[in-house]
């Protein structure tokens, strides 16, 4: 039977807070595979399910947020829309800016975004503002120009985000037709592990799940302010995407983690790319380093022996390693194995079959 995925707006309709008269601009966003890791099931004698976030429309999460912050916002009249990001927000907001017709203006750290999302936003036709400060710096300015000049905020301090991103754990029950024991994901703004515990709850109160799941959130080392219990001046790691020291929804965060009967913990840079190639030679999921953060906290929490086994485990995996290749490739060796002549033996020689 055919049938066309109309994105998370058409798909959970009812649960969103939008009316007959919002504007859908929708890209297809939602609908994102539920891949069984087989190595990740073996290690923590379990069963564990990556939610591929990067399958979507830009390459991200943020595209759940974004069809509804969108479609508000041009409901509403907006000519522009603004946001800071680590470079996928901005992404997804160009697009869908662009499919409605708004003006993108974006606020970056300066030099700290991949060369992936920058080209996005570029090509999108965002406005794309370099700021000599850090994201959180681009989180304040614009806060301030949509408190003083006629543009609306989609970061997720707007509450439209985490509404449509909430449809993530809505799909996970829906796909796996039960509950997960356990939820794992990176952390950085916190808008996301807040959405996902709006989501779960809300099906749990509707009866359509349940129970709900353990939240186990992870921060990079060097950008962990929710595990320090402080603000980080000056966020350091790899992974860009969650280099953020003063998470906007920190307090939903902590709620998330507080009733779930979860963490939130942080991993090391090399935890996170060890985990991130292992998801790409083992699984076939290639995925951006954050977006390896929360595989790479479930890995580590199984070796001190912390992860109980026979758990049903769903771990969203965020944004798309396409986003960012030169980190990717920054830890191999080598990335060109042989160059030889136009030779069949020459070619069995070189992949070690003769
Ligand atoms: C791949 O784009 O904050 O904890 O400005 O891009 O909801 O912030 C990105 C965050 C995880 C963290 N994985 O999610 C931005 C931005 C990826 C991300 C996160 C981000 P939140």
């Amino acid at each position: 039977m055919a049938h066309l995925w109309r994105g998370v707006i058409e798909e959970y309709r009812d649960r969103l807070p939008v009316t007959d008269a919002t504007p859908v601009i929708t890209l297809g966003e939602g609908g994102t595979p539920l891949v069984r890791s087989g190595w990740l099931s073996g290690i923590v004698r379990g069963d564990v399910w990556l939610k591929v976030e990067g399958d979507n429309p830009t390459g991200s999460f943020k595209d759940r947020g974004m069809t509804v912050a969108i479609s508000i916002a041009a409901g509403e009249g907006a000519k522009a829309v603004v946001c800071a990001s680590t470079g996928n927000t901005s992404a997804s907001m160009a697009a869908y800016a662009a499919s409605a017709g708004l003006t993108p203006i974006v606020l970056v750290p300066h030099g700290k975004i991949s060369a992936g999302k920058m080209a996005q936003a570029v090509m999108h036709g965002a406005e794309v503002i370099q700021v000599n400060g850090n994201f959180d710096d681009c989180l304040t300015m614009s806060r301030g120009l949509a408190e003083h000049y006629p543009v609306a905020l989609v970061n997720s301090v707007n509450p439209m985000r985490l509404q449509g991103q909430k449809t993530a754990a809505f799909e996970i029950v829906d796909a796996l037709a039960a509950t997960p024991d356990l939820h794992v994901l990176p952390v950085g703004n916190a808008g996301n592990i807040s959405a996902y515990w709006l989501g779960f709850k809300e099906y749990a109160e509707a009866g359509v799940a349940t129970k709900t799941p353990t939240l186990w959130g992870f921060q990079a080392e060097g950008a962990a302010p929710i595990v320090n219990g402080a603000p980080v001046l000056h966020p350091e790691t790899i992974a860009s995407a969650i280099r953020i020291g003063n998470p906007a929804s920190w307090h939903l965060a902590v709620a998330a983690r507080d009733e779930s009967g979860g963490r939130i913990a942080a991993v090391s840079d090399a935890q996170i790319l060890q985990a991130q190639r292992d998801l790409a030679s083992r699984d076939g999921v290639f995925v951006e380093p954050a977006s390896a953060a929360g595989v790479a906290g479930l890995l580590a929490a199984a070796a001190r022996g912390e992860v109980e086994p026979d758990q049903l485990i769903s771990v969203t995996v965020t944004g798309h390693g396409l986003k960012d290749t030169e980190t990717a490739l920054s830890g191999i060796d080598s990335i060109i194995d042989s160059v030889i002549e136009v030779d069949v033996d020459a070619a069995a020689a070189a992949a070690g079959l003769a």
